[in-house]
């Protein structure tokens, strides 16, 4: 290997990431470059094994997806309708507890919940909801709302963002999820999404929500139209507030899914990109404990191969996704806990269930 490393002129870069030291913005560009999959591999594996071992984590959960109304309408987006169009939905509270109550019997430890960004569901929907759902299941944890949807919800109920994150709280919410960060680049957002919250705003409203005790996700859209640079000063940028707050648990790259959004001319992102993207992630975001391969949007068999690139984390059991299915996504929209434990132990790797701050059950 040390052959191959010297012949790729990554020496320099794997005497760093033996030492533990931080890789910069210049490596980045160089591991990406090389086009050497299994060196890269390697390099991402040592730091996977020293921060998790051969720990690969995965939890039983549930996605609920309160609304697909959005007045975003993000160009990459195909859960998002315009009010009134045809496809168009809203839960009611009563819908979302049912959703619970039929899983009652089932081992769910965590609900994850996010929907569009909704023209005019009142403040008190939001804390309602939450409520609501702790009323029928006190025992689940509630991860919800992405930052975008934290700053609409904010806006709706008149408060400051640290008022509605506190009220959140107060009424269940248990942690965020990552997503709503896309690319951070101000040029992508403007061409693909100029209505959504700006990447900076995202990020403060991340760093609020660890200040107020609340644990975090992290995720970045790839794929679509942004460059290689783009993509790692979005890591560069999620590394930085980490070294602030210390608040998030793991970051998703997420493969960008054309089909049915205005970017269907866009191809599809192949393994190979997926695994470097996964490995990348893993040098570059030191302070981050966990990288999770989302098999709902990479599909299982490559989420398994991304356990040897970095990943430490498969997601866990979903039921009901929408968001990569309605972009064409064409996994199956759940897992049972044997298969995903099979796959992680065909991987070499041990499975521990978790909860959603990954303590193991
Ligand atoms: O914010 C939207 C992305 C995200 C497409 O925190 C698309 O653990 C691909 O964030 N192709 C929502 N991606 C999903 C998400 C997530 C999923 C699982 C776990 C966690 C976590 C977070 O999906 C959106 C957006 O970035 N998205 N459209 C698409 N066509």
């Amino acid at each position: 290997m040390e052959t191959a490393l010297k012949k790729a002129g990554l020496s320099a870069i794997y005497e760093k990431i033996i030492s533990n030291q931080r890789l910069d913005a210049y490596d980045a560009k160089r591991l990406y470059e090389i086009n050497n999959l299994p060196l890269l591999g390697y390099l991402a594996n040592i730091v996977r094994e020293r921060l998790n071992g051969d720990k690969t984590y995965y939890i039983y959960n549930q996605h609920i997806n309160y609304s697909n109304i959005c007045i975003n309408l993000c160009k990459f987006c195909a859960f998002g309708k315009k009010k009134g169009a045809h496809a168009a939905y809203e839960m009611t509270i009563g819908e979302i507890v049912s959703k619970i109550e039929e899983r009652l019997s089932e081992p769910v430890r965590e609900v994850h919940i996010v929907g569009g960004v909704h023209p005019d569901l009142p403040y008190e929907y939001y804390i309602d909801m939450l409520k609501a759902i702790k009323a029928v299941r006190p025992d689940i944890h509630i991860q919800a709302f992405t930052c975008v949807e934290i700053a609409h919800i904010a806006r709706m109920g008149g408060k400051s963002i640290e008022d509605a994150i506190s009220d959140l709280i107060a009424a269940g919410l248990g942690s965020m999820p990552g997503g709503g960060a896309e690319i951070f680049s101000p040029r992508i957002r403007e061409r693909l999404c100029p209505n959504k919250l700006s990447g900076e705003s995202w990020l403060e409203v991340a760093k609020t929500a660890h200040r107020l005790g609340l644990k975090t996700n992290a995720t970045m859209l790839y794929g679509h139209i942004e460059t290689l640079d783009e993509r790692i000063d979005h890591l560069m940028a999620l590394r930085d507030a980490q070294d602030e707050t210390g608040g998030f648990m793991c970051f998703i790259p997420l493969a960008f899914h054309p089909k049915n959004t205005e970017l269907n001319g866009v191809s599809i992102t192949g393994g190979v990109e997926d695994l470097k993207m996964i490995a990348l992630s893993r040098l570059m975001l030191d302070n981050f404990p966990h990288i999770k391969a989302y098999w709902v949007m990479l599909g299982p068999k490559i989420a398994q191969i991304a356990l040897s690139f970095g990943a430490d984390d498969l997601d866990g059991t979903v039921m009901e996704e929408k968001i990569a299915h309605m972009a064409g996504g064409e996994t199956s929209q759940a897992m049972t806990r044997k298969e995903i434990e099979d796959l992680i132990k065909q991987a070499g790797r041990i499975p521990i269930e978790r909860d959603t701050l990954y303590r193991p059950v």
